[in-house]
């Protein structure tokens, strides 16, 4: 299998299936492209998918979209999605909900692994803001969302980069999971990996920068 994926500084969505095969060490290799340099969009219009990534090649089979990509690791390998039926249903309502919601935190605040930036957080950012921590009281925290590390962690890791990244107000039940998340491995690779592009995408700088992540400082 193959991952492709966009600049680790920027591409949220490329982050969520990354952190789940890296973390547990799926043989998935890795393919990362400039999402930004014009070309990017050529190189795969030949397979009828959307210039888009994160996309998985398994062989023939071609998963486009990040929630896809997460069910289709799941049928193939344990860990993905938790065990317990419960757990894994509160973890696919969660994850629908963010793949298909939070559209003012998305737009408003791009992630940025390096930098933290200040802007005046609107009405609709803090709205979003207030049902992540509604979410986050459904979770037992064990230490994880669901427990070991999971799907549901990977999916919400780029809210944590953006949460330190724009200061945003967040519960404390949200700020524990942050920590948890900032001392795992697999994140640790993915923040040394993006801090290592050289590429800057203006339309994404947004707000001055007022300081830096607390996991990219040296
Ligand atoms: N719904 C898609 C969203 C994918 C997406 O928008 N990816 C961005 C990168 S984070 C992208 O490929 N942007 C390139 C473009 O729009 O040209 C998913 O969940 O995979």
């Amino acid at each position: 299998m193959k991952l492709i994926i966009g600049n680790q500084r920027y591409s949220s969505w490329s982050m969520r299936p990354w952190l789940i095969v890296k973390h547990l060490g799926l043989p998935v290799d890795i393919e990362a492209h400039n999402l930004f340099d014009g070309t990017f969009a050529d190189k795969f219009s030949h397979l009828n998918v959307p210039a888009k990534v994160p996309l998985l090649i398994d062989g023939q089979t071609l998963v486009w979209d990040s929630l896809a990509i997460v069910e289709y690791l799941a049928e193939h390998f344990e860990g993905v999605l938790p065990k317990d039926a419960a757990r894994r249903n509160l973890a696919r309502c969660a994850m629908a909900e963010m793949h298909s919601g939070f559209a003012a935190l998305r737009s408003e605040c791009p992630m940025d692994i390096r930098a933290i930036k200040k802007i005046a957080t609107s009405a609709g950012v803090l709205a979003d803001l207030q049902r992540i921590n509604a979410i986050w009281q459904q979770f037992e925290l064990d230490p994880f969302l669901c427990g070991e590390f999971s799907a549901i962690d990977a999916y919400f890791a780029p809210v944590a980069v953006r949460a330190s990244g724009f200061e945003l107000p967040v519960c404390e039940r949200f700020a524990t999971w942050q920590q948890r998340l900032f001392g795992l491995n697999a994140f640790k690779q993915w923040i040394s990996e993006g801090l290592a592009e050289s590429y800057e995408h203006a339309p994404y700088n947004v707000g001055p920068v007022i300081g830096i992540q607390p996991f990219a400082r040296a």
